[in-house]
């Protein structure tokens, strides 16, 4: 198989913390947004496809990321001598024990109106914890996604806690549970960088990246 294009992460900034349903920032690049539990790993897997240690805060404390954040990478794609954009979305985690249902329902609908108002928003990614079966939040948000049209795939992240031998039972452990619609999965470590390429080279596909439809800079 031919190695697949790999792009070059030359600049990522914060763009933008929203906590209120139609402050968005005015739409620009195209969109990949980062969902999942508190404590999954979200803000650690942007930081690693930025190429950026500290750009997106990472706690030992759930729930630190509260509103959507957003991030502009410029990228150079191999080969390519256009710089393209690419916009990082990360969500806020949800499932926390300690949140009350009034903030459950403030997170579906920023979430939700998020997805809605975002005709940039390319694919959306449903972040998972290798040593925990999906729940019925992603299951529901995966339903939801399906039934609003908007592309969506699993990440099984923290794959550095696994044994060797549950490797290979991981992927299809987390589509399992999703049933026959099942969306695919990539595996990936936040902390050790495995699966990220892999990982990058899917989104440059849904993205629409290599083939000239989007936009260069
Ligand atoms: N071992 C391991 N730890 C990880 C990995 N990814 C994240 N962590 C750790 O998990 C904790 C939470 O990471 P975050 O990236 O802040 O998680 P988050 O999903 O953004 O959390 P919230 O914003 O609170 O929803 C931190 O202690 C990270 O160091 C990984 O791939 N492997
Ligand atoms: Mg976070």
């Amino acid at each position: 198989m031919p190695k697949p294009a790999l792009p070059t992460v030359l600049d990522a900034v914060f763009l933008a913390e929203v906590r209120e349903v139609g402050q968005w920032p005015p739409e620009g690049p195209v969109e990949v947004a980062i969902a999942g539990r508190s404590n999954v790993g979200k803000s650690t897997l942007l930081n690693r496809l930025a190429g950026r240690r500290t750009l997106a805060r990472v706690s030992k404390t759930p729930g630190r990321t509260r509103g959507i954040i957003f991030y502009d990478l410029t990228l150079r794609l191999p080969g390519a001598s256009e710089r393209f954009a690419l916009r990082l979305v990360d969500l806020p985690g949800y499932g926390y024990a300690q949140v009350s249902r009034d903030e459950r329902k403030a997170w579906q609908r920023l979430v939700e109106g998020y997805v809605k108002a975002r005709s940039s928003l390319r694919l959306f990614l449903i972040v998972l914890d290798a040593r925990r079966p999906p729940g019925e939040e992603e299951l529901q948000l995966a339903e939801w996604l399906r039934s609003e049209h908007v592309p969506h795939h699993l990440v099984v992240t923290k794959t550095d806690k696994l044994r060797a031998a549950e490797h290979g039972s991981a992927r299809s452990k987390a589509r399992a549970a999703f049933g026959p619609d099942a969306p695919s999965v990539s595996l990936v470590s936040g902390e050790t960088g495995e699966g990220v390429d892999a990982l990058w080279a899917l989104l440059v596909e849904a993205t629409g990246l290599r083939d000239g439809a989007a936009d260069p800079l």
